[in-house]
């Protein structure tokens, strides 16, 4: 697919016009496009934008729900697409993600997740606006030997660190890796709350989870 077709999709989250949005990624799916291209080069740009006018005042919280909305439903379809290319691989290890207690931005999450499902990981979804005890309770539940979570807010990071004071309180730290991402989230605050990684995207998150795991 072209630049065209990636502007055209952006364009439908901006409009908030999720018809055209399922029209666009049908066809596209259906020319066999890399359906995180669409999200990356397409979706994800047409959401930032919409978040920076939010940002400044130019957009509203209406708006921004729209485009959320017209978002959700152009990735539900390519996630569905992103699963089916990973359906034969083995389980290269088993994780746990979530956003944080007080936060309800699942969009990058979710990404993250199916691609690292895609990518061969064993992935539960644990939601959004999570606390420490369930994250807690999860990683022992599934045995997980990865943590991810998510924050896109600001206030809200704090919890990040104090999931990892649990876990180090319970002995868990030790034997799960974490790593930790969303907008707000740096490669200075990752290592002042002890996290062993942050990734920037769904690809970075792969490559790092597979190096916490010693996959390459
Ligand atoms: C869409 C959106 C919403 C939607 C969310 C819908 C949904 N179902 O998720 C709605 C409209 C509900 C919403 C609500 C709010 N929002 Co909002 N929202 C956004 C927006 C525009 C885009 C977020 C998004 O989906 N991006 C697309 C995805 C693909 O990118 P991503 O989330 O960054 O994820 C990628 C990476 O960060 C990374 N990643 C993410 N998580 C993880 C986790 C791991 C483990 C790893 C490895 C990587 C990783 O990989 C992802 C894939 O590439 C951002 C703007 C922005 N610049 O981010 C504001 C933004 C985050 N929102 C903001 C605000 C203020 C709010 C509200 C408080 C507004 C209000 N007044 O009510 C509420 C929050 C309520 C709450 N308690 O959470 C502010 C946050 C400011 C701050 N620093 O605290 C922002 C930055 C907008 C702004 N410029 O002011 N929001």
């Amino acid at each position: 697919m072209d630049q065209e077709y990636f502007d055209k999709l952006a364009q439908t989250v901006i409009d908030g016009d999720s018809e055209e949005c399922v029209r666009l990624v049908k066809d596209g799916i259906q020319q066999r496009m890399n359906p995180l291209d669409a999200i990356e080069k397409g979706l994800a740009r047409g959401i930032m934008k919409v978040g920076d006018d939010f940002g400044t005042g130019v957009v509203f919280l209406p708006e921004l729900i729209m485009a959320a909305d017209v978002m959700k439903k152009g990735t539900e379809l390519l996630d569905e697409q992103i699963a089916l290319s990973g359906l034969k691989r083995q389980a290269l290890g088993k994780m746990v993600i979530g956003t944080v207690k007080g936060d309800i931005h699942d969009i990058g999450k979710s990404v993250v997740a199916s691609v690292l499902q895609a990518n061969g990981f064993d992935v539960n979804d644990i939601g959004i606006d999570v606390a420490v005890e369930d994250f807690i309770s999860t990683v022992k539940e599934t045995k997980a030997n990865v943590l991810g979570m998510s924050a896109l807010l600001t206030l809200p990071l704090q919890v990040m660190g104090e999931v990892i004071n649990a876990m180090k309180n319970q002995g868990l730290r030790e034997e799960v890796k974490v790593i930790v991402g969303g907008c707000p989230v740096t490669e200075e605050f990752a290592d002042e709350i002890g996290a062993d990684a942050v990734g920037f995207d769904a690809s970075d998150a792969v490559k790092k989870v597979r190096r916490l795991l010693g996959h390459d």
